[in-house]
């Protein structure tokens, strides 16, 4: 049976597995449609249609295709309130949302695959691109760390499973990708925690249809 919700998608995208993760919180459903990055399938004239940047995700919804993952979650979240993705408190919802841009406006882009594979065509040797790639993460990672050193866990923000963790965990599947250092303990310790909800357990890469 078809699902009101269809998910263009690609299992490796760490901005597709923020989607998946935000679906599964609020129990609901969704067709995959699955895009092949290293076949450049997102730059394709009927996929441009939906997503005239040619990233991935896209989420079909009744209304029309929406993209940009942070929209998409906070879509989601707003059009299924329950269980809340951010905070009450007007603080508290900045701090979280300062997190969540922090990866998706600062890390992510830098080390996004069309980014990396900007890298390579200007002479950069694979090395050198994945050194950059970890780089990012790290000091960005870092930065991360210290937004959230003062507050509880065991998620990012508190008891609550917010949009911080949604970002976060696909984030930490980047920064083992490229081997990135990667230390920093409460990072591990709320992804135990997130990995132990079904919603993260099923959004993994390795979990797609599409994975190969
Ligand atoms: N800010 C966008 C980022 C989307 C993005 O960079 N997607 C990557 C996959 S994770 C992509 O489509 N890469 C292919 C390309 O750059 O051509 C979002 O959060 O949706």
């Amino acid at each position: 049976m078809s699902t009101p919700y269809i998910l263009h998608t690609y299992f490796r995208s760490s901005a597709s597995w923020r989607v998946r993760i935000a679906l599964g919180l609020k129990g609901l459903e969704w067709d995959n449609a699955p895009l092949h990055i290293l076949k450049d399938e997102q730059k394709g004239a009927k996929y441009l249609a939906l997503n005239p940047q040619g990233l991935i995700p896209t989420l079909q919804v009744e209304g029309g295709a929406l993209t940009q993952s942070v929209a998409i979650c906070e879509y989601l979240d707003e059009v299924h309130p329950d269980p809340p993705l951010l905070p009450a408190d007007p603080f508290q919802r900045a701090r979280v949302r300062a997190f969540v841009l922090a990866i998706a406006c600062e890390i992510h882009p830098l080390q996004n695959s069309g980014v990396l594979k900007r890298l390579r065509e200007l002479g950069l040797a694979q090395d050198q691109v994945t050194d950059w790639a970890r780089d990012v993460i790290d000091r960005g990672f870092e930065a991360c760390a210290s937004m959230i050193a003062r507050e509880n866990g065991p998620y990012c923000f508190g008891e609550q499973v917010t949009l911080a963790d949604v970002f976060l965990i696909p984030q930490m599947g980047n920064a083992r990708r490229y081997g990135a250092k990667f230390d920093q303990p409460r990072f591990l310790e709320i992804e135990a925690a997130c990995m132990a909800l079904p919603a993260f357990a099923r959004a993994v890469p390795e979990a797609q249809p599409d994975a190969s």
